[in-house]
């Protein structure tokens, strides 16, 4: 397979609902999409960036900027091009995960789809139907936040997720637990909002019997994680500080955490992130498919991955429609809590081109 040249598009698609955490809130999610064209054919990548450098350093036009300066054309380079030559080709760039990412699986699209397989078959997946979470906002109120959490429970998700921050999770918790039973799948996560010093107060947790605590201390706090895992009794799981299979392996021997959330962009795209769950089904730790507010195609990705053996957890793999009123993809719906793993070539799921550009608000041609 030759690559003939990478579109970038820069879409905005508006939330059903503004998803405030403790970096910020967003209404609408500005999303990079890459379509990998090739002798062969095209595949679709999409890049886990956000606007700004909130949730990680990372954002959209500086994942834009790299790609189109340094990663793109260093494929250029790649004569018989397949996914797997991806990382290697773009290793000696630092960083920028997200946007290696969006590109390894643009290839891995089209190859698979060259091939006739999906990435669920890729990737190793033994299972037809993933269980799915939702990832519930801060709120104003304790009582909207009952409302919220009411609904999607009726819709029939099966693990809830609070995001939480200083001033917001106790109470939260407590109101959540009380109101929905000791039988709800309940976990919180801080993106980073506390520090080791909040050890104390992350224990008064505890009674609530949540599945997990999600990165409650900067990413870079490996050692704080472990030193809190010795006060607080709930699991301790990373998300901001796993960033490849390496850095797992590294938290899981100093014990910083009991569980780990993968996300593929965050870790440099879908390879790296089987080799995580693989170290990670090799020590024992349950690991669960996170999620970046994706379009169909990203989800159409996740949830192949959420399949494969290791991931004992819900994911924040939610349907469609908890996100958009309209995604750019055939929806994915909840089936009793449940989504089906696409089975179709590659992703299985494809933009439907008057949705794609209603959304879209730039395009860029790269030839290489
Ligand atoms: O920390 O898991 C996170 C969304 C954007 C950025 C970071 C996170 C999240 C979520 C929602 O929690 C996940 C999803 O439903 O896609
Ligand atoms: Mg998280």
């Amino acid at each position: 397979m030759k690559l003939t040249g990478v579109e970038l598009r820069t879409i905005e698609m508006p939330l059903v609902a503004p998803f405030r955490t403790s970096f910020g809130t967003q209404t609408v999610r500005e999303i990079l999409l890459l379509r990998a064209v090739t002798d062969d054919g095209e595949g679709w990548g999409e890049c886990a960036a956000m606007s700004d450098p909130l949730y990680s350093s990372e954002y959209v036009s500086a994942s834009a900027d790299v790609l189109r300066t340094f990663l793109i054309p260093a494929l250029a380079a790649c004569e018989r091009l397949d996914a797997h030559q991806v990382a290697p080709a773009l290793q000696k760039f630092k960083g920028h995960r997200m946007a290696k990412a969006a590109l390894e699986m643009a290839v891995l699209d089209a190859e698979l789809r060259t091939r006739g397989v999906s990435f669920a078959r890729e990737l190793g997946a033994v299972h037809d139907q993933v269980p799915c979470g939702v990832s519930v906002g801060i709120m104003d109120t304790v009582p909207e936040l009952l409302e919220a959490v009411g609904g999607y429970v009726d819709a029939g998700y099966l693990r809830i997720k609070l995001k939480i921050q200083p001033g917001w999770d106790v109470e939260p918790v407590r109101a959540v637990r009380e109101r929905f039973g000791d039988d709800l799948l309940l976990q919180v996560d801080a993106n980073t909002a506390y520090t080791v010093a909040d050890a104390r107060h992350l224990a008064r947790l505890d009674p609530f019997d949540l599945l997990l605590i999600e990165q409650p201390l900067d990413e870079d706090d490996i050692l704080g994680h472990a030193e809190l895992a010795k006060t607080v009794r709930t699991p301790i799981c990373l998300d901001e500080s796993i960033t490849s299979a390496r850095s797992a392996a590294d938290a899981i021997a100093l014990g910083a955490c009991q569980i780990v959330n993968v996300k593929p962009g965050r870790v440099g795209g879908y390879l790296e992130a089987r080799r995580i769950h693989d170290v990670c089904a090799a020590h024992g730790i349950p690991v669960w498919c996170g999620g970046m507010l994706e379009t169909g195609l990203g989800r159409a990705a996740n949830v192949a991955l959420a399949a494969l053996p290791g991931f004992t957890l819900p994911g924040d793999t939610s349907a469609s429609d908890r996100y958009y009123r309209t995604d750019i993809t055939a929806p994915f719906q909840l089936d009793d809590g449940h989504l089906a793993v696409p089975t179709g070539p590659g992703l299985g799921v494809e933009p439907i081109p008057d949705l794609l550009e209603a959304v879209t608000v730039h395009t860029e041609w790269l030839p290489l």
